[in-house]
C-alpha cells in the first residue's frame, strides 16, 4: 500500500476540513447538509427528479430552493423533468396539478386555505410521486421549505399526507430599527437596512433575510422602531421602503411601518394631530394613498401611542380607539391594517403598572374598526424572564388581539446568554384564561378561534442585525426560528421545534441532538433562576437591562426595582391580591383565585402576586429565604452544567461554531454569578438570614458587585 506524502495528507486534511467546516452561522437553518445514512439511500431512491410548474417569481424562487435543497441533502445532481416520472417531486398550484394526479385531493387543498400547502405521496399514471401543492404561489413556496425541512430532519417521506396552514394571518417581525442604523434593544450589530445607500444600492442580505423568513412562514416585516421617526413617511424614505418591499414581495412578505402619531405636525405642517380633526384625518388619508402609490400591497401601521413619552390621541383628550380608528379608516380602502399596541402605563396614574393596560382598553372593547388589531405583550409588565400571561387575553372579546413576543433578549442576557425562548412562548400560549370556561387558552384568543375573529396575528420583536451570524448569539437563531414556527402552528412543542432547529443547523448526530436539546430546554429556567426566581421581576440594571440591579431606586418610580420587589424587613414580593393592588382580580375565575390564594399560587408566580415574610414556609418545607437562595444558586449551577454539556460536543460540530458558543457560555457563567451574588447579598440586607450552609458564599461584598460595569460581562 502506498502511503501518502506528508504534504498530500496536509492538503487533503485542509480541503477536508474546509469543506466540512468553516461555518460562521450565516446560512442559518438553511444549510442543506448531506443527509446521514440510512435515510440518504432511501431519499435517493424516492427522489429521482424535480418538476415545478412555474409562472411567477415566487415559483421561480420555490424551484431554485427545491433544487438547492435536494441537491445539498442528497449530495447529487438532480435533474428537472418536463413530465412526471417515477420518483418525481412535483410542485405546483392545485389548479395546475388536478389532472396530473390520480387521487382527488381537492378536500385537502381546501383545508390548506390561502397560504397553506399539501404535501402528499401520490400516483400519476401508475408512477409514485411526491406532490407539493397549494392554492397560492406563496403556499407552494412554504410547502417546498417544509418538504426540505422533512429531509433535513430525516423524516420518512414514503407515505406523506400533510396538510398545513397557518394558525394566524399576520406573522410579523417588529424591527426596533432606527433610521440612523442603530437598533433599540438590538444585540447583533446594526440595522440590516442601509437607509443611506437605499434606494440606489441594495444588499444581497435583503433577499437572504426574506428567504429565511419565508422558510418559517413569516409574512410581514415592520421595518422601523415603534419609537418612530416621523421621517419614515416622507417621500425620501418611502422610495427606500419601496425597494425593500419589492425584494420581499416574491417571498410573501409584506412591509409595514411604525408611525409616530404626531406625524401630521412633525412632517405635515399641521398644528394638531387630533384624530377627530378633519384636516388631520385628511392628512392621513392622503399620506396613506401616497404610501400605497409606492407599495401597492403595503401591510399597514404599527403604533406605540401614549406610552413612554410617545404622543397619542390622549394628548388631545381622545381615546386609543379614536386614534386607531382614524388610521384604520385611512388604510381600509387599500386593505391595510392597524396594529395598535397596548403597552401603555403612566407613572402619574396611581395604579399598579400591571393593571393599567387592561384598565385602559377594557372600556374600549367593541369600539375598534374591523381592521384594527390590539398588539399585546405576553405579560403585563415588560418581557421579563417570567411573567404570568397578560390579563388582556380573553378580556377584549369583541376585539382581535395579537401577541407580541420579544425575540431579542433584552432582559434575558442579550447576545451573551444562551436562552431558548420557545418554552417561554409556549408557557403563555398554553395558559388557560378561562374567559369562556376551561380550555380558553391564550393560543385560542390569538388564533381567533375563541371569539371567531378572522383577523389574527403574532408579532416578534426581532433579534436580527448586521452581524454575520444574523442574531449575535448563534442560539439567537433558534429563537427567530421558534417564533416563526409557533406563529405558523402554536400547537408545536418546544422540544419538537428545538429538534428541528438542531438537525437543520448543526447535525443529526444523536449525541449532538440530545445534548443540545437538553441545553436548550433547560436554558430558560436557568435564566429565570439566576435573574428573577419565584416571581420576582424588573430587578435588572437601569437602562442597559443586562446585569443585576435590585438596588435601582432612582428616577421614576415604576422604572425602579424597589417598586417591584418591595423587599423590607418583613419580607419580599408585590401584593397583587385583593388585599393589595388586586391585579389578580383582572383575571377570570378560577385563575384569579388561583393566583390570589397561597395554597394554589404556584412557586413561579409567588412573589409576583404576594408579599411574604422571609420565613414563610414554602411547599418544600423550607423558608422563603432559603428557597430564594437555592433558586439563585441552582441558576448558576444550571449554566455550569450547560457548559459541561456543550464542551462534551467538542469534535462533533463545526469548530468555529463550537468555540463561539463555548466562549459565550463562559461569559454567561460569570454573568449568572454576578446576578446571583448581587441579588442574594442585596436581599440579605433585609432578611438578615444566613445563606444556607451548603451553598458557597459570595467572595465579595454587595458594594463590590454593585460597582461592577455590565460591559465587562458581555461576551466579546
Ligand atoms: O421593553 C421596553 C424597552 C424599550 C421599548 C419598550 C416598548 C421600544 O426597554 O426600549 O421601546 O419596551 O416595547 O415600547
Amino acid at each position: 500500500m502506498k502511503s501518502k506524502s506528508t504534504l498530500e495528507s496536509i492538503i487533503f486534511l485542509l480541503l477536508f476540513s474546509f469543506s466540512l467546516y468553516a461555518e460562521d452561522g450565516y446560512k442559518l437553518w438553511l444549510d442543506y447538509k448531506k443527509a446521514p445514512e440510512p435515510v440518504l439511500t432511501q431519499y435517493r431512491q424516492q427522489i429521482k427528479n424535480l418538476m415545478v410548474i412555474k409562472g411567477s417569481s415566487t415559483l421561480d424562487i420555490a424551484e431554485n430552493e427545491l433544487f438547492k435543497g435536494v441537491t445539498g441533502i442528497l449530495e447529487g445532481h438532480i435533474s428537472a423533468v418536463q413530465n412526471v416520472e417515477e420518483g418525481t417531486v412535483l410542485a405546483g398550484k392545485f389548479t395546475d396539478l388536478q389532472n396530473v394526479i390520480e387521487n382527488d385531493f381537492s378536500d385537502k387543498i381546501k383545508l390548506a386555505g390561502e397560504e397553506g400547502f399539501v404535501i402528499s405521496s401520490e400516483q400519476s399514471d401508475g408512477k409514485n410521486i411526491t406532490v407539493i401543492s397549494a392554492n397560492s404561489d406563496v403556499g407552494i413556496l412554504y410547502g417546498v421549505f417544509h418538504f426540505l425541512q422533512l429531509l433535513q430532519t430525516g423524516k420518512d417521506i414514503s407515505n406523506l399526507d400533510i396538510v398545513s396552514s397557518p394558525k394566524v394571518k399576520i406573522r410579523v417581525l417588529n424591527h426596533w430599527d432606527n433610521l440612523d442604523g442603530s437598533i433599540e434593544r438590538g444585540y447583533a450589530g446594526n440595522s440590516l437596512w442601509d437607509w443611506e445607500s437605499l434606494p440606489g444600492k441594495t444588499d444581497p442580505r435583503y433577499t437572504d433575510y426574506a428567504r429565511a423568513n419565508a422558510s418559517i412562514g413569516i409574512n410581514g416585516s415592520v421595518l422601523n422602531n415603534v419609537n418612530a421617526n416621523p421621517a419614515m413617511l416622507t417621500p425620501e424614505y418611502l422610495e427606500k421602503v419601496k425597494v425593500l418591499a419589492d425584494i420581499f414581495r416574491p417571498y410573501g412578505i409584506k412591509v409595514f411601518l411604525s408611525i409616530k402619531f404626531s406625524s401630521p405636525v412633525n412632517i405635515g405642517g399641521l398644528e394638531t394631530a387630533d384624530p377627530l380633526e378633519p384636516t388631520v384625518q385628511e392628512w392621513w388619508k392622503n399620506k396613506v394613498r401616497e404610501v400605497y402609490s409606492y407599495i401597492p400591497d403595503f401591510g399597514g401601521f404599527l403604533v406605540k401611542a401614549n406610552s413612554e413619552g410617545q404622543p397619542g390621541p390622549q394628548n388631545y383628550g381622545r381615546t386609543h380607539a379614536e386614534g386607531a380608528n382614524m388610521l384604520a379608516d385611512a388604510l381600509k380602502p387599500f386593505g391595510g391594517i392597524v396594529m395598535w399596541r397596548a403597552f401603555v402605563y403612566d407613572n402619574n396614574v396611581p395604579e399598579d403598572r400591571a393593571k393599567q393596560a387592561l384598565n385602559e382598553f377594557k372600556p374600549l372593547d367593541g369600539q375598534f374598526r374591523d381592521n384594527v388589531l390590539i398588539q399585546v405583550k405576553n405579560g403585563p409588565i415588560d418581557f421579563q424572564p417570567r411573567e404570568p400571561f397578560h390579563p388582556i387575553f380573553g378580556n377584549l372579546p369583541k376585539t382581535p388581539v395579537m401577541m407580541e413576543f420579544q425575540i431579542t433578549q433584552e432582559y434575558l442576557g442579550q447576545s451573551t446568554d444562551l436562552c431558548y425562548l420557545a418554552p417561554m412562548y409556549k408557557e403563555v400560549l398554553d395558559a388557560d384564561t378561562y374567559a369562556k370556561g376551561k380550555g380558553s387558552t391564550v393560543a385560542k384568543v390569538i388564533d381567533g378561534t375563541l371569539e371567531g375573529h378572522e383577523l389574527t396575528g403574532m408579532a416578534g420583536v426581532a433579534n436580527t442585525g448586521s452581524d454575520r451570524n444574523w442574531t449575535g448569539h448563534l442560539f439567537g437563531q433558534s429563537n427567530w426560528f421558534a417564533f416563526g414556527r409557533l406563529a405558523w402552528n402554536d400547537q408545536l412543542s418546544s422540544e419538537e421545534i428545538a429538534d428541528e432547529w438542531i438537525k437543520m443547523t448543526f447535525s443529526s448526530d444523536p449525541k449532538v441532538v440530545t445534548t443540545i436539546k437538553k441545553i436548550m430546554m433547560d436554558s430558560r429556567e436557568n435564566s429565570v433562576n439566576y435573574m428573577t426566581p419565584l416571581g420576582l421581576h424588573h430587578i435588572m440594571g437601569m437602562s442597559h437591562h443586562f446585569g443585576p440591579g435590585p438596588w435601582v431606586s432612582r428616577g421614576r418610580a415604576d422604572w425602579t426595582s424597589l417598586y417591584y420587589h418591595r423587599a423590607d424587613s418583613f419580607g419580599i414580593g408585590f401584593d397583587r391580591t385583593p388585599t393589595g393592588s388586586n391585579a389578580t382580580g383582572q383575571y377570570f375565575k378560577p385563575v384569579a383565585d388561583k393566583f390570589a390564594n397561597l395554597k394554589t399560587c404556584t412557586d413561579e408566580y409567588l412573589l409576583w402576586f404576594h408579599h411574604l415574610p422571609w420565613n414563610y414556609k414554602m411547599r418544600s418545607g423550607k423558608t422563603l429565604w432559603d428557597e430564594l437562595c437555592l433558586h439563585y444558586y441552582a441558576g448558576v449551577e444550571g449554566v455550569k452544567k450547560m457548559q459541561a454539556e456543550w464542551n462534551s460536543l467538542h469534535g462533533r460540530i463545526d469548530p468555529e461554531e463550537f468555540e463561539f458558543v463555548k466562549n459565550r457560555i463562559e461569559a454567561q457563567v460569570k454573568l449568572a454569578e454576578w446576578w446571583r451574588n448581587s441579588c442574594v447579598l442585596y436581599f440579605q440586607q433585609f432578611s438578615k438570614m444566613p445563606i444556607p450552609e451548603e451553598l458557597e458564599k459570595p467572595t465579595e461584598s454587595l458594594q463590590y458587585y454593585q460597582k461592577l460595569n455590565y460591559r465587562d460581562f458581555e461576551a466579546k
